[in-house]
């Protein structure tokens, strides 16, 4: 995760970025949603600052850094470690749920259940515990699902994925989202949005997607469903497809692969396609463009404007009841425009690089 975004060995940050990301880690695995936000906040400032930071004072003087952090983050310029974080990650407890939550498929709640009834490796996991088909997938291949894909192999199998489905509809486009979008030089996974001109629906595209899929099986590219169409229209949803693809040894993307990499080797990836009407493009591409902590800033912000963003649109005149609960949808005022929603929301136009906050 450390590294995803940018902040690399050039940053003047990057060591205590990596420690504080350890912190953000822990945070998020005990469930603590106030803390892990705070450091998600720090992290992304000092990702952004182009200085290094040496003092608490100095580190408090940055907006989104508090006096805690401020204090760790001088400790770990002063020695180069966090003991905070020493000490949460010495506990074997922690290491046995950090190792459970790699698995695909495994939340807290699942993990700490598995913790109760003392099974502390993967081998326990195996031999004991009762897994979801999503589990499974996730077990065997545990070792591919938890390495990061770099960004020329995103763009290979994005080619292959592409191909596929110009040869099924020429009229039906493919974007590449989420942190590939954003110019991550490597993912964690591969994001397909799927749209067509002049849709106000995503019915013209199930049918597409089910024939991708299918296509894109037979070629021996996708390896498992993860959650299907099926299953989400009987949700009443129907408008995504998750799963896991490799590229084949053969194909001229994995040849391509090796040129570059002679010791590349086929991986399991995770694969998205989320389906969206031309109508809502604009506003799934902020959506599945994220960062996730971009799109809740942004969300924040039409609140506080008396509009409300999600995935769909953005929409004004939202009734609200008490504790400000959601009581009519509103009227939409944009959808389809990237560009135009950020103008309606009166925030200035940030390209997908700069989406993170
Ligand atoms: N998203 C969100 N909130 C979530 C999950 C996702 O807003 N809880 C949005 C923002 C993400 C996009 O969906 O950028 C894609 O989700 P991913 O989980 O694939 O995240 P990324 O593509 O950003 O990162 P990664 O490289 O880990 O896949
Ligand atoms: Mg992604
Ligand atoms: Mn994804």
């Amino acid at each position: 995760r450390a590294g995803a975004q940018g902040a690399d060995a050039g940053n003047p940050n990057s060591r205590t970025i990596e420690l504080l990301q350890g912190m953000l880690d822990h945070n998020e695995q005990v469930n603590d949603q106030w803390r892990t936000m705070s450091y998600k906040k720090a992290i992304a400032a000092l990702k952004r600052h182009p200085e290094r930071v040496t003092t608490a004072e100095q580190a408090r003087g940055i907006r989104g850094i508090g006096q805690n952090i401020g204090d760790k983050i001088e400790e770990i310029v002063r020695t180069d470690r966090l003991r905070k974080l020493e000490y949460v990650q010495n506990d074997p407890q922690f290491q046995v749920l950090q190792l459970f939550l790699k698995i695909y498929g495994v939340g807290i709640k699942q993990a700490q259940q598995w913790m109760a009834k003392g099974y502390t490796t993967l081998e326990d996991v195996r031999a004991r515990a009762q897994l979801n088909a999503g589990q499974k997938v996730g077990l065997e291949h545990f070792d591919d699902l938890n390495t990061r894909i770099p960004r020329v192999e995103v763009a290979a199998l994005g080619q292959f994925v592409m191909a596929a489905a110009a040869e099924l509809d020429a009229s039906i486009e493919l974007i590449i989202g989420g942190s590939y979008r954003r110019g991550s030089r490597s993912s964690g996974d591969i994001d397909f949005i799927v749209t067509k001109k002049g849709t106000s629906s995503t019915d013209p595209l199930v049918p597409f997607l089910h024939a991708l899929v299918e296509k894109l099986y037979a070629e021996g590219f996708l390896t498992a469903t993860l959650s299907s169409l099926a299953a989400e229209v009987k949700q009443g949803h129907g408008s995504k497809w998750h799963g896991c693809c490799v590229l084949p040894a053969d194909s001229p993307a994995a040849q391509h692969m090796r040129e570059h990499d002679a010791g590349w080797k086929p991986v399991w990836r995770r694969i998205d396609f989320l389906l969206v009407p031309d109508a809502e493009l604009g506003a799934a591409m902020i959506y599945f463009t994220g960062d996730d902590i971009f799109n809740r800033s942004l969300r924040l912000l039409a609140d506080k404007k008396g509009m409300r963003l999600n995935q769909r649109g953005l929409y004004r005149d939202v009734l609200r009841g008490p504790k400000r609960v959601k009581m009519t949808e509103g009227e939409l005022v944009e959808g389809h425009d990237e560009k135009r929603i950020f103008e309606i929301l009166g925030v200035k136009w940030r390209e997908p690089h700069e989406r993170w906050c």
